[in-house]
């Protein structure tokens, strides 16, 4: 019996694929079908999936023509596999041509044609295109701007457009937020979303009234490492959590005799970052908490730094955010067995130890993060609006309850220092 295995992400299923797999089996007997997880084509660069691995298992099996069907996760896979499943030949689209030669070693390599004038992207891009307003013109818009580049079907639009991404400053979020979806346009909004609870509750509310969208611009919740960290979290790997510490400081690029009522202050620049590992792990049900705030401009309520310390039933948190005072910016959270070190600038990294007592038992982490996470973001934005569905990373809790400590902040519930 002459075993073939191709190897493929198979999204949104067409005929190219299909004459590959039909061509595939008739080069012998029985053919195995590797399919990429959504991680593994995450790591390659292929965030534009609209179909979960599943349905995209599914789909191939639908087609009867793969004998077995297996999972690809990681790169180096296929000599695994050729070996594993004692395959005679690899195949694979001409588009590849030479980037598999290594595996002649193992098994015969084949190349077939590729079906012209068909792709999942050209699929992707031809289902409405979703046009995002920025009229960009600062620095974290430009970055929006270019990250958009990286998803399927998105066009960024200064005129007419189905979503808006507002990067206004806090104080305008509600009524910038609140005139798009009133008009049923989704939103993608720089945290915080408010700075009141109440509001950021009735906005969701709106959203939802409105069948449109509103998503906390949280770009580290999109982070592979962030989620498999908050995964190893929860599955007990370091014990029973007793503290979770947060620190994002950067100097900022301003002097006092500038306009420092347009700009974010230190709490709102950072304050929704730093929280969203507190909030994600201990949850929004803190017993008490202390806001400890250093003035640059107290009028302006402009903080160069603020710390906050929670205390839960069974554990404590802080956090420590700063533009006019720089410490290291990681991320530690402590276990009754071990404990989790996401290394600076853990807001956007790609890497995190889990620690023990005996150094040997100490594991390493590492997720591909292109672009600081915002392009997932816009795909996860882009995929609720096309299926409807909400692909948010960051819970509505957990927004209010940011809302909640920005609230107190600006009604004055602080301890001020200097
Ligand atoms: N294909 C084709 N004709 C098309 C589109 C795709 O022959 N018009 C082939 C590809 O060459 C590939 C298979 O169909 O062999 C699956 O294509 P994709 O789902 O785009 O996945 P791709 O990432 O190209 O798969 O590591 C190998 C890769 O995973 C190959």
């Amino acid at each position: 019996m002459i075993k073939v295995i191709t190897y493929g992400t198979y999204d949104l299923l067409h005929y190219g694929h299909i004459r590959l797999l039909e061509r595939a089996k008739a080069l012998g007997d029985y053919l195995i079908v590797g399919i990429t997880s959504d991680d593994f084509d995450k790591s390659r660069g292929k965030i534009n999936n609209q179909q979960s691995l599943m349905e995209r298992i599914a789909a191939v099996r639908e087609t009867g023509i793969a004998d077995e069907i297996i999972v690809e996760e990681y790169e180096g896979q296929k000599i695994d596999d050729i070996k594993r499943y004692g395959v005679d030949i690899f195949t694979v689209g001409s588009d590849w041509v030479g980037k598999f030669d290594y595996l002649n070693e193992y098994c015969k390599v084949v190349y077939l044609e590729r079906t012209q004038g068909i792709s999942s992207s050209e699929i992707r891009a031809k289902q409405r295109t979703l046009k995002i307003f920025s009229d960009n013109k600062r620095g974290v818009e430009k970055k929006f701007v270019m990250e958009a580049d990286f998803v399927n079907g998105i066009e960024i639009s200064s005129d007419e457009y189905d979503a808006k991404y507002i990067v206004s400053l806090p104080k305008c979020h509600y009524n910038d937020i609140k005139n798009e979806l009133s008009r049923c346009k989704s939103v993608i909004c720089e945290s915080p979303i408010t700075c009141s609870a109440n509001q950021t509750k009735e906005l969701f509310e709106l959203a939802k009234n409105n069948k449109c969208f509103l998503f906390d611009g949280l770009k580290t919740a999109y982070s592979t490492a962030f989620s498999r960290m908050l995964l190893l979290v929860k599955s007990g790997v370091i014990g029973d959590i007793v503290s979770v510490d947060a620190t994002c400081t950067s100097m900022a690029d301003f002097n006092e005799s500038d306009d420092i009522g347009n700009k974010w202050n230190s709490i709102c620049a950072w304050g929704p970052i730093a929280l969203l590992p507190v909030f994600r792990i201990l949850g929004t049900n803190y017993k008490q908490k202390r806001i400890t705030t250093k003035w640059i401009d107290k009028k302006e309520k402009f903080d160069a730094f603020t710390k906050i310390d929670f205390i839960y039933d069974n554990a404590v948190a802080s956090i420590k955010v700063a533009k006019k005072a720089k410490s290291e910016g990681e991320l530690i959270v402590t276990g009754t067995k071990g404990y989790i070190v996401v290394p600076a600038p853990w807001w956007k990294t790609d890497y995190f130890e889990v620690r023990y007592e005996n150094p040997q038992d100490n594991k390493r982490y590492f997720y591909q993060l292109d672009g600081e996470g915002i392009r997932y973001e816009i795909a996860a934005f882009a995929k609720s609006i096309s299926a409807m569905k909400n692909f948010s990373n960051v819970p509505i809790d957990i927004s209010i309850a940011i809302s909640k400590i920005l609230e107190d902040f600006y009604n004055g519930d602080i301890v001020e220092i200097g």
